[in-house]
């Protein structure tokens, strides 16, 4: 059996697993750059899902003119172009999220309080730019957070494990330490590949997402009276994810005997 090691910190990916963003929130704001800078770019909802296959807003772009507008990456500013549509971009989605835009997903709100009272720290791996974060998150909710690694704080964006190693690194952790929650194939690549035990919550485009190597993956965290859907994994009886619960699977994984665990 290995030695136990105590659950000491929950690190959250953010869009689509704190709050359902990309849809109604990045692709409309990528949207209002475009339009903005007189540009014929518009992505709709179908589209936007295929590229979602690349994470990074920058990277994304670039990702589509490769495709359908070739000519856009022979200028000779093309970097800057990106650089100036990307700020802008952000700017449209940060006035998006302050003028209400998008609820956090059930059990978020509820599970970040009860894991920061239960004394777990708090950190986020994310791709996305840092504004973005404490645009969406309610100050009381941002807070809570001791650790925040989003965007370009690393090279190399999710799949790749950069982001969550980083953040590994800042909370001086052992990934056995720690869970990671995500919603998409790629965020669940990354967290992998640092050694994360992960869960997975689904969000709108992630549905049909290959999550093998997750140890549970369900619709969301649950609230009281809103249970979660369970696709897959032990969820010893619950219908919501508590600290309880994160402590037995945390346990489990870590091959710790069960008995010690209080169930409420
Ligand atoms: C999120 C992303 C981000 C956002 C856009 O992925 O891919 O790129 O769509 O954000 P994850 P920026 O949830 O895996 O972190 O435009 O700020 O890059
Ligand atoms: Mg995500």
């Amino acid at each position: 059996m290995k030695p136990q090691i105590p659950l000491q910190a929950l690190i959250f990916d953010v869009d689509g697993t704190l709050a359902d963003t990309e849809r109604d929130g990045h692709r409309i704001a990528f949207n209002a750059a475009f339009a903005e800078a007189g540009m014929a770019w518009n992505w709709d909802a179908l589209l936007y899902g295929e590229l979602l296959a690349v994470t990074g807003g920058k990277e994304r772009m670039r990702f589509f003119a490769e495709q359908h507008d070739p000519a856009f990456l022979q200028q000779s500013d093309t970097d800057e172009r990106i650089k100036a549509l990307h700020a802008a971009k952000t700017r449209h989605y940060v006035k998006l999220l302050e003028a209400g835009g998008i609820p956090l997903q059930p059990g978020v709100a509820r599970l970040l309080r009860e894991a920061a009272g239960a004394g777990l720290r708090l950190a986020i791996a994310t791709t996305t730019t840092p504004e973005n974060v404490a645009a969406l998150l309610p100050a009381n909710l941002m807070a809570l957070f001791e650790i925040v690694g989003a965007g370009d704080t690393v090279a190399k964006k999710k799949p790749a494990p950069d982001i969550y190693d980083w953040v590994l690194a800042q909370l001086s952790l052992p990934a056995a330490a720690c869970l990671a929650f995500e919603d998409s194939a790629n965020g669940l690549k990354a967290s992998l590949a640092a050694g994360l035990p992960t869960v997975v919550t689904e969000s709108e485009y992630t549905l049909d997402h290959d999550f093998s190597g997750a140890f549970a993956v369900l619709s969301d965290l649950g609230e009281p009276g809103w249970p979660f859907q369970v696709r897959s994994g032990n969820v010893h009886g619950k219908s919501l994810v508590d600290v309880n619960l994160l402590k037995i699977w945390h346990e489990e994984i870590n091959g710790a005997p069960q008995q010690i665990i209080k169930q409420n």
